[in-house]
């Protein structure tokens, strides 16, 4: 294993003392990294340059300071990222080595399907299966009239939809089956039950639950960092701290299309090989828009995380031209 040892910089234990470990939560410059033995230490990081997220597979060693019992020296190559934009808009990872990403919605608060769609994206993007899960199936009669053709539609593209609820625990054995074989994350908005969710699938766990404020009915983000668990019956699961809104970093703009499984489909028969699907003549996906078969409101998700993929671009190109002039590909956004 590599010694990260580099001079002016406290010296970490030796190579052969390092061990193992992958980090179940992280607070800024403190994680929590589980062993071999499925032991939890609170750890620092060595140095300023890594930052490691829930679900990272580390190197680590056990050299008390700080009120911390270990220290992170190494973060290992990553089979796959979730990430997001954070306020300034810059690239920041969420969950690393996830296999599988659940996007839950509720009747209440009311649910956002743009955030949906871009999770969804994420999850096409970063290589990852997906589900939705409508939790609170007991508030049913309160949701929006919409509901029913928004979860029907996800159906039809081969999104997994189970409708869950703590009362009774309706829906929980088949998301427990769901789950079984994958690391995933549960993500949405702030309220849906996204711990209330990891609380009856893994009994003995007590994530912290919230009760949703009375007079927005917006939830209190009461999960603050995203905390990995050992599902019964096999698999992980990682409860995410809710979000009022969701973007993630886009791909190129010709890879957006990607993350829309009904648009990348029907894109295979747009008259230009390269159509961006925004007004090209012969585009098969306004074709299907019109015919209502492709909803307008995933049409415009797609073509908002198209304007932004085309910023990112921009903003590519110019580092590029700033950075090193005339290296193809020289630079990259992060
Ligand atoms: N009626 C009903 N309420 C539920 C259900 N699941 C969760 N709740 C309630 O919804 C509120 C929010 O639940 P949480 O599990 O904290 O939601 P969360 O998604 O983890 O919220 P954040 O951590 O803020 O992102 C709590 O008052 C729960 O009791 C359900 O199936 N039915
Ligand atoms: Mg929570
Ligand atoms: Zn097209």
């Amino acid at each position: 294993m590599r010694n990260p040892h580099s001079p002016g910089k406290p010296s970490p234990q030796s190579a052969e003392s390092l061990l193992d470990g992958r980090v179940v939560a992280s607070h800024g410059r403190h994680v929590v990294v589980e062993d071999a033995e499925g032991i939890r230490h609170g750890c620092r990081l060595f140095g300023r340059r890594l930052s490691p997220v829930c679900g990272d597979r580390v190197a680590w060693s056990l050299e008390a300071a700080e009120g911390a019992t270990g220290m992170v020296v190494e973060v290992q190559p990553r089979d796959t990222t979730l990430s997001r934009c954070n306020l300034r808009g810059e690239p920041e990872d969420i969950a690393a080595n996830l296999t599988h990403l659940v996007a839950v919605l509720a009747p209440v608060p009311a649910p956002d399907f743009s955030i949906c769609d871009r999770y969804l994206a994420a999850a096409e993007w970063a290589g990852l299966s997906a589900g939705v899960v409508l939790n609170k199936a007991d508030l049913r009669a309160r949701a929006g009239a919409g509901l029913d053709a928004e979860l029907a539609h996800y159906a039809t593209l081969g999104y997994a939809v189970v409708e869950t609820s703590k009362v009774g625990a309706e829906g929980i054995a088949r998301l427990a089956t769901l789950l079984a074989a994958h690391t995933s994350v549960l993500v949405g908005q702030s309220g849906v039950g996204k711990s209330s969710l990891t609380n009856l699938l893994i009994p003995g766990v007590e994530a912290a639950v919230n009760e949703v404020s009375r007079a927005t009915e917006e939830g209190k983000h009461t999960t603050t960092a995203s905390t990995l668990y050992h599902l019964p019956h096999g698999g992980e699961l990682i409860d995410s701290p809710g979000v009022r809104d969701f973007s993630p970093p886009p791909p190129e703009p010709r890879h957006v299309a990607g993350g829309f499984r009904e648009i990348a489909a029907a894109g295979h028969d747009c008259r230009f090989a390269d159509c961006l699907h925004t007004g090209e003549p012969g585009c098969a996906v306004a074709a299907e828009a019109a015919a209502g078969r492709i909803p307008q409101r995933r049409l415009g998700s797609y073509l908002r995380l198209l304007d932004l993929a085309r910023q990112f671009d921009e903003q590519r190109r110019s580092t590029t031209r700033k950075v090193s002039p005339g290296r193809p590909g020289g630079s990259r956004h992060r």
